[in-house]
């Protein structure tokens, strides 16, 4: 049922949209308590308020510090309406029943960001009266409304004026309130955590945003988890950015899966690493399949031929929008698709992949940021362990060609190198130890996920077959041996691109001089576990 709004209680720091709202609470015949400031606000507006301490019988004190803090107040919220023991107290004690608490809080982290302010400053900021009163509001929202900030001001003043505020609208403003507070209490506790530190922040002093564990915000509930004995759900951070994958938009398709939206956002990531035009395809959160091509069809293609037996149900990753042409080499027979990531599909890209393969019903396309890829080290990346989490930046810092050292006699022709570059590109998405070989700015073979770097080796050299020859190698981290790119040699590659960093640099080296193979160190590892 609807809940009558008798008498407001209107509290707020940032006045906007006070006016309006209090103009229309009065007319619907609500009577106007206010603090301080607003109640000058309103008052300047030619409204009429009672001041909060008038009704309470004590002035607001101590520089502001108590202003609402008061039985008269905090009774007249909590009183349960129905409750005679309740009425009989609010009567016995003078207090009148508040339905509706507008308010909102002192600005504490616009306080504290700014520049060369004080502990005490900061301090005097911490709101107290405010979130009590709006904890009391949402506790008792079975009578009592709870506005906190000015874009609910429209609705809760229509159902006022249609003679109360619903249930459903009660229950929501509550939600909203402690949320609300919660992540207000969460920038004060990670305002304190910077004072007592005592340390200077380094660049490896990594801290979550402060808010995380309140702003996280249940996007799906997800059928299974990895397996379908597992219950699972996506989440995203309220601050993450429309470019986020977490934002993206199906476009069509089944229901997004746990798995799906792991190998989505893995596939999205390993494309935006790609040059553009650069597609990439994924099997369990490694590309089987990349390159990059005059056009984005031809990129698919090559994609798509790397390892075409692997990408059978495959997810797909662009970087730029999916057209006609890379469909319609998607939904030729014998191939299918299980998911794709891209920044847009042409309009015949869609039509093509939901009317042809038959696969059609299934697709699942899917729209990330509208192009806008997410900022290099935005955010941190977060993992689950037992009982807690690791967080480190990401992994998505560009490449810098220009810093890479030639370590060997021999030096690779500007073919070579461009080879080289699109192989160290690819390699980074692949999960340690990770060994790609690529030719003609596309995947020819991939090891992944092996334990010993060697065996990576191998695996690539086994998946590209005759392609080998000629071929470029990358290895995301140092080779500890020479036995890996002797083997590579022997396979015919043409040149090797690696971090180095190894004890035995060295011997590798030494190998790769005596075998006439160009080698690349790029002084970065790029390790994904
Ligand atoms: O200093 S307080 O924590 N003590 C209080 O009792 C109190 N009651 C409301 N601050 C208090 N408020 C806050 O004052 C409200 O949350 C709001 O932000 C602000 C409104 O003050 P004014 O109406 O005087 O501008």
């Amino acid at each position: 049922p609807q809940a009558p709004v008798r008498r407001a209680l209107l509290s707020v720091s940032d006045k906007t949209g006070l006016v309006a709202l209090a103009t229309r609470l009065q007319a619907a015949g609500v009577e106007l308590l206010s603090t301080g400031g607003s109640r000058r606000t309103l008052e300047e507006a030619g409204l009429a308020v009672r001041d909060v301490a008038d009704y309470t019988g004590y002035p607001e004190m101590m520089g502001g510090r108590v202003k609402t803090l008061h039985p008269r107040v905090h009774g007249g919220v909590l009183c349960r309406r129905d409750d005679p023991a309740d009425l009989a107290a609010a009567q016995e004690h003078g207090v009148e029943l508040i339905d509706l608490v507008v308010v909102n809080l002192y600005p504490f982290a616009a306080t504290v960001a700014r520049p060369g302010v004080t502990a005490a400053e900061a301090i005097e900021q911490i709101d107290i009266g405010g979130p009590s009163m709006i904890r009391s509001a949402a506790k008792n929202h079975a009578y009592v409304g709870v506005v906190t900030e000015a874009a609910q001001y429209d609705e809760v003043a229509r159902q006022v004026e249609q003679g109360g505020l619903s249930d459903e609208l009660r229950r929501d403003l509550a939600a909203a309130a402690f949320k609300h507070t919660a992540a207000y209490d969460a920038m004060i506790a990670a305002y304190f955590a910077t004072l007592t530190s005592g340390v200077e922040s380094t660049p490896n002093d990594i801290r979550l945003p402060p808010s995380l564990s309140v702003t996280l915000d249940q996007v799906a509930t997800l059928r299974y988890g990895e397996n379908p004995h597992q219950q699972a759900a996506l989440y995203a951070r309220a601050d993450a950015p429309a470019s986020a994958v977490v934002r993206g938009q199906q476009l069509h398709g089944k229901e997004l899966s746990y798995n799906n939206w792991l190998d989505l956002d893995a596939a999205w990531s390993a494309a935006k690493l790609l040059p553009t035009p650069g597609v990439a395809v994924l099997k369990h959160n490694n590309p089987c399949g990349a390159a990059t091509a005059a056009t984005v069809g031809e990129a698919t293609r090559l994609a798509w031929e790397g390892d075409p037996v692997s990408a059978f149900g495959s997810i797909l990753g662009f970087n730029t929008p999916v057209d006609a042409a890379a469909a319609e080499c998607l939904a030729e027979p014998g191939k299918f698709v299980e998911a794709i990531a891209a920044p847009s599909f042409t309009p015949e890209a869609i039509e093509i992949l939901t009317t042809k393969p038959k696969w059609r019903n299934n697709v699942r396309l899917v729209q990330i940021g509208a192009g806008v890829p997410t900022a290099a080290g935005e955010g941190l990346v977060l993992r689950a362990i037992d009982g807690g989490y690791l967080a480190q930046t990401p992994d998505d810092e560009p490449d810098e060609p220009e810093a890479w050292e030639c370590v060997t006699q021999t030096k690779p022709t500007p073919q070579l190198r461009a080879e080289l570059r699109f192989a160290w590109s690819a390699c980074r998405a692949v999960k340690s130890n990770a060994i790609v070989l690529a030719r003609g700015g596309a995947l020819v073979g991939v090891g992944a996920g092996q334990m010993s770097r060697v065996d990576s080796v191998e695996i690539a050299i086994r998946k590209a077959g005759d392609r080998v020859r000629g071929a470029v190698l990358a290895s995301d981290a140092f080779f500890p041996f020479d036995d890996s790119v002797l083997a590579a040699h022997e396979a015919g590659v043409a040149a090797v691109i690696q971090p180095g960093g190894s004890m035995r640099d060295a011997e590798v080296i030494d190998a790769c001089n005596r075998c006439g193979m160009p080698m690349l160190f790029t002084g970065r590892r790029h390790f994904r576990h």
